[in-house]
């Protein structure tokens, strides 16, 4: 028998996305059960091709359950992804609630797949979509030249804050775009952009050094995701990582620039000719033709992306990069589906 799984959330940005990558990739699964809040019961959503009723989120929704995944807010996955292993799933929890619980394993299968089999609670995290969109490649240069320190900017896109992010960005920017004085004097855009939405400033015409909670010493959550998700994934506790996350006016994918120093030196062509033959990961990167990964260009497509890629000129042992990776695919959606991927081959391998 296919295992059976669900996705709980389905209604969502994400969810919306899972739903596409499962029509796509080679179809593992019997049964494809689609869970929502009450609210969202009912709905018809086209998975494989087919029409399948959105059920309202309740402990029955488990049974008979392999593998569940969860594209939903902490609060929800906290509650109900133990539910979902009391009924005899396996959790795979795209929040943020378990993903730094010691038994709970943080899982990217291209660098630490072999962490999937080792979940006491039956709960199998997938990182922040930030940390996502860089640590495929920094795996694979990791493995190869030893990493000791990342220093990285984001440049995160509007859907990390979910559909509500998608739309305050297309108001706004409906608003400012037929006015062009706007931009030349201070707050003349915030007065024409309207409701901030999720955004702590406004986000068309502009850049907001901002994503997620403040945390102590004036770090935001997402900051510390950074550092403390590589740090897991990578399986190095002592990595020195500090990032600025800073939202800009992207619908979706997000680009990271990153300076990562190793243990020995690395060339620009040995980091190229490595990246470029790591699985997940493609290197766009001749500048002189005009050519590296732009958001605009990579929404929509699977790999991490990665350009502009420099030995520093003050380190031979760091690099200067530029990486970008669609924030709601290997973000979110096709991470999960991946990990799902990897537990429903236990069914066939045993
Ligand atoms: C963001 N990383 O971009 C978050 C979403 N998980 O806001």
């Amino acid at each position: 028998r296919l295992p059976t799984l669900a996705i709980v959330g389905a209604t969502g940005a994400v969810g919306s996305v899972m739903l596409d990558i499962l029509s796509t990739r080679e179809n593992v699964w019997g049964e494809i059960r689609l869970v929502a809040s009450p609210r969202s019961a009912g709905k018809r959503l086209t998975v494989r091709g087919t029409e399948v009723e959105v059920q309202a989120l309740a402990p029955e929704v488990f049974d008979g359950v392999d593998v569940a995944m969860f594209d939903v807010p902490d609060s929800v996955s906290a509650e109900w992804a133990p539910v979902a292993v009391e009924r005899g799933a396996v959790a795979v929890d795209n929040s943020g609630a378990f993903r730094m619980e010691p038994d709970v394993p943080l899982v990217v299968p291209e660098v630490n797949r072999a962490q999937v089999r080792n979940r006491p609670r039956g709960i199998i995290s997938n990182p922040n979509c930030t940390t996502l969109s860089m640590i495929v490649a920094m795996g694979a240069l990791h493995a190869r030249f030893g990493l000791e320190q990342l220093v990285v900017s984001s440049y995160q896109a509007a859907s990390g804050s979910g559909q509500e992010g998608i739309d305050t960005l297309r108001d706004q920017t409906e608003k400012v775009a037929a006015d062009r004085t706007l931009g030349e004097r201070a707050g003349d855009v915030r007065a024409a952009a309207g409701d901030l939405g999720p955004f702590p400033a406004p986000l068309a015409l502009n850049v907001v050094p901002w994503a997620g909670s403040l945390k102590d010493d004036g770090w935001s959550s997402e900051e510390l995701k950074v550092r403390n998700e590589s740090r897991k994934i990578l399986g190095l506790p002592g990595l020195s990582v500090s990032a600025t996350c800073v939202r800009v006016p992207v619908v979706t994918t997000h680009a990271l620039a990153v300076h990562a120093t190793f243990s020995q030196e690395v060339t620009a062509d040995a980091a190229r000719q490595l990246l470029g033959a790591a699985p997940g990961v493609t290197v766009q990167d001749d500048p002189a033709a005009g050519e590296f990964p732009t958001p605009a260009d990579v929404v929509g497509t699977d790999p991490t992306w990665v350009g502009r890629i420099r030995q520093a000129l003050d380190d031979p042992r760091s690099l200067d990069l530029f990486l970008c990776g669609d924030n709601l695919r290997k973000g979110a959606a096709l991470n999960t589906a991946q990990i799902a991927e990897v537990v429903a081959e236990e069914h066939t391998t045993g």
